[in-house]
């Protein structure tokens, strides 16, 4: 298969401009307006204040704490925990693994919004929920997903999105995620040299497919010198295409932060081969099998499944 966006190919980093559309789908397709569909093609992320109520957060919220707790002891590769500690950082595939996230991923409040924005059936390609504690959450530098997902697990083109359910509030000041507007439209290729298992360091810490500083600078002068963050109540939900340059700064505050991540993808545009010799990374991290469209469902969360 061609290869539409190389990336550690080169000792020298380079950036290029975008091949695919950024959103696929139009107002009639969803429940998103004009206006706000405008600001994710401009911006490449959307932040919907508010989508879940108090209570709906409450019940997110001991989900998360139950399946943090089922998890402490769980030494798998799936539970990535702090480099030099035991606190966890990530648990992965939590739409397979616990019964209430499975639901949640298949929210018809989220998957309409996914299906609008790509434009057509969606599938999780990755799941997770991120920890960042109080004074001691670490983090995530600069890097576009897409970059990973191609180059290490074969992901064709851009018609991804991540969708990032805000369960605690999140401020300046507790490691909110950074996003450069308008980056979305160029693929920085980065510098070559990705060591085996690269996952096992790179969930931890990313240091290889992350940009150079010249490219990176040249991203936030495109923008205008902006770099936007991610603040808002706990219930607000961020929408960020799969291409655009983000980050988070360690969590000093007294404050916690945590997240629920899911990714979708577009049908059409399932995993192939990686674009590297690299060996695809596992399951957990790069959906591969029984692959099947997500029906969009009525879910109250303080309540039980509606309907299946
Ligand atoms: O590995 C992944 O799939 C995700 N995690 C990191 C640290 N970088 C790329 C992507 O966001
Ligand atoms: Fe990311």
């Amino acid at each position: 298969m061609k290869d539409f966006y190389p990336s550690r190919v080169n000792p020298e980093p380079s950036i290029m401009e975008r091949k695919d559309p950024v959103l696929y789908g139009s107002q009639s397709d969803g429940p998103l307006n004009n206006t706000e569909l405008d600001f994710y093609k401009q911006n490449g992320y959307i932040f919907l204040e508010k989508m879940f109520t108090d209570d709906e957060v409450d019940v997110l919220r001991k989900e998360l704490d139950q399946t943090m707790n089922d998890h402490k002891s769980v030494e798998r590769p799936d539970v990535v925990r702090e480099q030099g500690s035991d606190e966890i950082r990530s648990i992965f595939d939590v739409h397979k693994n616990t019964e209430f996230f499975q639901k949640l991923s298949s929210h018809e409040r989220l998957v309409n919004i996914a299906r609008q924005l790509l434009g057509d059936d969606v599938y999780i390609n990755q799941s997770r929920i991120n920890f960042k504690p109080g004074f001691k959450g670490k983090e995530f530098y600069w890097h576009s997903d897409f970059e990973t997902w191609h180059v290490e697990d074969g992901m064709p083109r851009m018609r991804a999105v991540s969708c990032s359910i805000i369960l605690t509030d999140n401020y300046e000041y507790n490691g909110p995620l950074m996003l450069i507007p308008g980056s979305q439209n160029y693929y920085v290729q980065c510098a070559s040299g990705t060591p085996d298992s690269h996952f096992e360091q790179s969930l931890k810490k990313q240091e290889f497919g992350t940009p150079d500083n010249e490219s990176l600078k040249w991203l936030v002068d495109q923008s205008g010198g902006r770099i936007d963050r991610a603040t808002g109540p706990a219930g607000s939900v961020l929408f960020f295409e799969s291409n655009i340059m983000h980050g988070s700064s360690g969590n000093i505050s007294p404050f916690p932060r945590s997240n629920v991540f899911f990714v979708f993808n577009s049908i059409q545009n399932k995993l192939e081969k990686p674009f590297s010799d690299l060996t695809p990374r596992p399951e957990f991290l790069a959906n591969r099998e029984n692959i099947k469209p997500i029906q969009p469902k009525p879910f109250d969360l303080t309540k039980k499944l509606i309907q299946s």
